[in-house]
This record gives structure tokens, C-alpha cells and sequence, in this order.
């Protein structure tokens, strides 16, 4: 049996179960209590053991991003969350989330946020360093996967929500812009002829996919711009922007140039996860 023939959500928990460090055994009872045919479970839990060596073996990109939202469903229960799908593109592949974040999470992000704030920088591409750019004004800091609890918790749900591992992800970004701040249009890959771009290269290969989590309502401006394709988000708390870029074979996709357009009035904060193609930190060619 293959992993990919099982249904989306039959992968899903497969996935997050293994993810979250249960065995066959107890995947197996599990599904037999959940009243799955003997020989059937058996079969998906050694296809879902199957894939989880493969990746830990020869670490490849993760395959299906989405896949879940390939079926009409308005909501994604995940976990004991109602997340709403607001908004969906087919190619690029970009989602707008609802309620990803409750309003207190996004307040507790802030406030674990406030204190550690340093201006954002862009990697050089000529020269592989962190550079203060005048076409990124915000401030920000970053958190370590798994640093707090709430981190693991955002991380856990990005996972789930994405079918992603969290351990393909970057350290979560906290973002700020006061007013006047933005990110101008830019890529979120890395251009691999760039010979500043090989150490950022080397931990996890190419980013595939962004997810900009929205942690306050701006007053006014601040909105996530994709200038190709005439799209413009507005920020609203708790909510979610996902996009994808680059395929499994590696071709990255320029029709996601994109920026966060200036804060007129207020203030702007964000969240950001950018996953790999393979594990983060991991340092493979
Ligand atoms: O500020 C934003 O809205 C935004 C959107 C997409 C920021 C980034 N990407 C980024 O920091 O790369
Ligand atoms: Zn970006």
C-alpha cells in the first residue's frame, strides 16, 4: 500500500502521531479501536513507517503540501481549532487562513516578542551577510523551534494545517513595523547562482513555502503584496497567508514577488515560518 493512496486525513494523523513520537504499536491500537480493519490498519501504519524512513534516510522535499484543501471543506479542524480557509489560489499555490491563532496567542507573541526586538536584515546575495537594507525598515526577533510552549503549539499547528513537518521549518520570525515600515517586493527563495546564497543554501535546501500569520488589525496599510498578480491581503489577528514557490523538482516560481506594503497609521505585527525542502539545519547539499 502507498501512503499517498490513503485519504488526507488518514495521512494527516498518521503523520502527526509519528511527528509526535508514537510507534507503530500504538498507532496500530489506535486505529483498531477506531474500529479500521485488522489487516488494513497494519498496512497504512507500515506505509506511513515506510515514508518516515525514506525521509529520515535521504531527507527529500515533502510532497502533497495542501493536499487537504484538494476537497471542498470551508473549515480544517486541527486539533481543537477551527481554521477557516478564506481565501485560495491554485497556482502559485496561496492560502488565506482564519483563525489560526486565537487573539491571546497572537497578544502573548507580542508581548514574548516586544523586549527583543532588533532591525530585520536581508542576506546579501553577493556575499552571504545579514545586511540592514533601506527596502526592509521593520524590526524583529526569532525564535528557536519548540523555544516556548506556544511556539511548539504554533508550530505544531502550521504542520498539521500544511502537512509539513515542523522540523523542515526556520525559526519562527516575530515582526514589527511601526508606521512608515515595510518590505519591499522581494523572493522568499534564494537564488541558487548567487554565490552569497550557499551557506543559506546548505541548511535545508531551497525555501518552498511561507507562512505570514497575521498577530494584530492594522489601521491602516500594512497589507502583504503580490504585485504580478494584482493581490493585495489585509491584515486581520489571527489570521494566516500561506504561498508556495518552488516545485519538487526545484523550479522556483516568480509570480510570488511580494512585500508588505508600508503601515500608514498603527502599528503591524506578524509572525513568519519559512520551510525548507528538507529538514532545517540540517546541513545537506
Ligand atoms: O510583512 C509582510 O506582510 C510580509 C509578507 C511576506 C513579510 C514577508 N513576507 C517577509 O518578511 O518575507
Ligand atoms: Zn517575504
Amino acid at each position: 500500500m502507498r501512503f499517498d493512496s490513503l485519504n488526507a486525513d488518514l495521512r494527516r494523523w498518521l503523520q502527526s502521531s509519528l511527528d509526535a513520537g508514537h510507534d507503530g504499536e500504538a498507532l496500530l491500537q489506535a486505529l483498531r479501536a477506531a474500529g479500521y480493519d485488522d489487516g488494513f490498519a497494519r498496512q497504512a501504519v507500515e506505509a506511513a513507517l515506510a515514508r518516515l524512513r525514506r525521509s529520515a534516510a535521504a531527507p527529500e522535499p515533502s510532497r502533497g503540501f495542501l493536499a487537504p484543501f484538494a476537497v471542498p471543506a470551508n473549515t480544517v479542524r486541527i486539533g481543537d481549532r477551527a481554521v477557516e480557509i478564506l481565501m485560495t489560489i491554485g497556482s502559485p499555490r496561496i492560502v488565506l487562513f482564519g483563525n489560526l491563532l486565537s487573539g491571546e496567542e497572537c497578544e502573548q507573541m507580542i508581548e514574548a516578542s516586544r523586549q527583543r526586538l532588533q532591525r530585520s536584515t536581508v542576506v546579501n546575495a553577493a556575499t552571504g551577510a545579514y545586511d540592514v537594507h533601506a527596502d526592509r525598515t521593520s524590526s524583529g526577533t526569532h525564535f528557536e523551534r519548540g523555544e516556548t510552549p506556544l511556539v511548539a503549539r504554533v508550530e505544531q499547528r502550521i504542520g498539521e494545517l500544511i502537512g509539513c513537518p515542523a522540523e523542515h521549518g526556520e525559526p519562527l520570525q516575530v515582526l514589527h513595523y511601526p508606521p512608515g515600515a515595510e518590505y519591499k517586493a522581494h523572493y522568499d527563495y534564494f537564488d541558487p547562482a548567487q554565490p552569497g546564497n550557499d551557506r543559506v543554501l546548505a541548511a535545508g535546501g531551497q525555501r518552498i513555502a511561507t507562512v505570514v500569520i497575521y498577530l494584530n488589525d492594522v489601521e491602516a496599510g500594512g497589507s502583504t503584496v503580490f504585485p504580478t498578480l494584482g493581490l493585495d491581503v489585509l491584515p486581520r489577528r489571527g489570521a494566516a497567508l500561506y504561498f508556495a514557490y518552488t516545485s519538487e523538482s526545484g523550479e522556483t516560481d516568480p509570480r510570488t514577488l511580494h512585500g508588505g506594503s508600508a503601515v500608514v497609521a498603527g502599528e503591524k505585527w506578524i509572525a513568519t515560518k519559512w520551510l525548507r525542502q528538507r529538514r532545517y539545519g540540517a546541513l545537506v547539499s
